[in-house]
């Protein structure tokens, strides 16, 4: 007789269904989870029935008190943590003065992290310098620990003549090779199954090359998943596959994608090991990702993962929420702020105060304001100069097809 185990069925009553709507109050069951649930299982030796209960649970480190507590805690250095920390607090005031930039009509449309800065920033700081990263448009801060120069991710959301794609994508969907940064594409989930490719080709070229995927809990509905998945099942790639679970996919909520279960758990039947973390603790991002490049080291391939968080702005500058959800459901979110837990946390370590923390904030600010002025002087929204039009044609295609000579014949370019 094998294990008893729980009997999913579906609820009707929560498929698609939010925990509130803007005229309810919201909702959030309160977490049980604490650091010391979960074991950390052995890397190496670790299959994916072990993760059961990982896939299940939510791996933490930061407890309530802001302790660094259990088998995850990554003992991180003081300033590898105050790195992280830094580099959260950059995304955060990046975020606000391009929104404030798109407000003024300097950009055409922008997207924050607002909230899940803990996420690909983290998890960019526990991989090899030699892995490629495929993200979302949600994860830009990974650019921030690949030392990314701030005047040219600039210049690209403008789409001025120093956009290094040539303004042919929207603003933040950034691209950088040099960083080993792959293009953001708009339509969602295209790159699990490029990550996964890539990763085949590291695999069979014998290199120590890793790639990280993201995906958003909406994205992750679409049929791209499950055949990237697949193959990943199949191949063993060195890969490590994450679902950022931010609760929404603009204005549909994550039960629609999974009936109220988890997503973590969804790559047990591909019989890929699962870990489902807390997604707004910077050290359980950070340890659950080293975890998976351990994995990878050993060759067993691939870890599927879920970030646990919450989408705290609006999906982007084109979107209000107050018509779907409750005007401070983020308040709610048992999960807390990310930046805040890091801070509290390096302030109880006696390695942070308040001071230091507003005296940083106004160092990145500066630093930022100079950026944007330095980028503006190549052109801005409102005033041009932008790429000439014929970059349309050019650096797509290695041969132009014939219908799009003729259009390139018709605009005279
Ligand atoms: C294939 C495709 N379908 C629809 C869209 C429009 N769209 C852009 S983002 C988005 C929601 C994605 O939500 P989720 O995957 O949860 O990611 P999040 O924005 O929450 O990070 C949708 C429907 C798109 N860009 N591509
Ligand atoms: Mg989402």
């Amino acid at each position: 007789m094998g294990e008893q185990r729980e009997v999913i069925t579906a609820d009707p009553y929560i498929v698609g269904k939010p925990p509130a709507r803007p005229d309810g109050k919201p909702k959030f069951a309160a977490w049980t989870e604490k650091p010391s649930d979960l074991s950390r299982p052995n890397p190496t030796t670790c299959s994916a029935p072990d993760t059961h209960d990982h896939a299940h649970g939510l791996i933490r480190v930061l407890s309530d008190a802001g302790d660094a507590e259990g088998e995850w805690n990554p003992e991180m250095d003081d300033a590898t943590l105050l790195e992280g920390l830094g580099y959260m607090m950059k995304l955060r005031i990046f975020d606000d003065r391009m929104i404030k930039m798109q407000r003024t009509g300097k950009l055409s449309f922008y997207m924050r992290s607002l909230g899940e800065e803990a996420i690909a920033i983290a998890q960019t700081m526990a991989l090899k310098e030699q892995d490629w990263i495929f993200p979302t448009y949600r994860q830009p801060g990974a650019q921030f620990v690949r030392g990314r120069d701030l005047v040219s991710m600039i210049n690209h959301c403008v789409g001025n003549i120093e956009d290094n794609v040539k303004g042919r994508q929207m603003p933040v969907h950034y691209t950088w090779k040099e960083g080993r940064f792959i293009s953001i594409s708009s339509p969602v989930g295209t790159q699990f199954s490029q990550a996964i490719g890539v990763a085949m080709a590291s695999a069979y070229k014998g290199l120590d090359e890793a790639c990280i995927t993201w995906i958003g809990d909406g994205a992750s509905a679409e049929g791209d998943y499950h055949y990237a998945v697949n193959f990943a099942s199949t191949f063993k790639p060195p890969v490590i596959l994450c679902i950022v679970n931010n609760q929404w996919a603009i204005s549909t909520h994550q039960n629609l994608a999974t009936g109220g279960r988890n997503f973590a758990a969804r790559g047990l039947a591909y019989d890929i090991p699962c870990l489902r973390v807390d997604g707004n603790d910077f050290l359980a991002v950070f340890a659950a990702t080293q975890w998976a490049r351990q994995r990878i080291d050993a060759g067993l391939g691939p870890t599927h993962m879920e970030l646990y968080t919450y989408r705290t702005g609006p999906h982007s500058s084109s979107d209000d929420p107050s018509v779907y959800r409750h005007a401070d459901e983020a308040d709610y979110w048992p999960g807390g702020d990310p930046v805040e837990r890091l801070k509290q946390h390096a302030i109880k370590k006696g390695i942070w105060s308040e001071e230091k923390h507003s005296a940083l904030e106004k160092i990145l600010d500066d630093e930022i304001m100079s950026a944007y002025k330095e980028a503006v002087k190549n052109g801005d929204l409102a005033n041009g100069p932008y790429p000439p039009a014929s970059t349309i044609f050019t650096e797509v295609y290695e041969e132009i097809p014939w219908h799009i000579q003729e259009q390139r014949e018709e605009l005279g370019k």
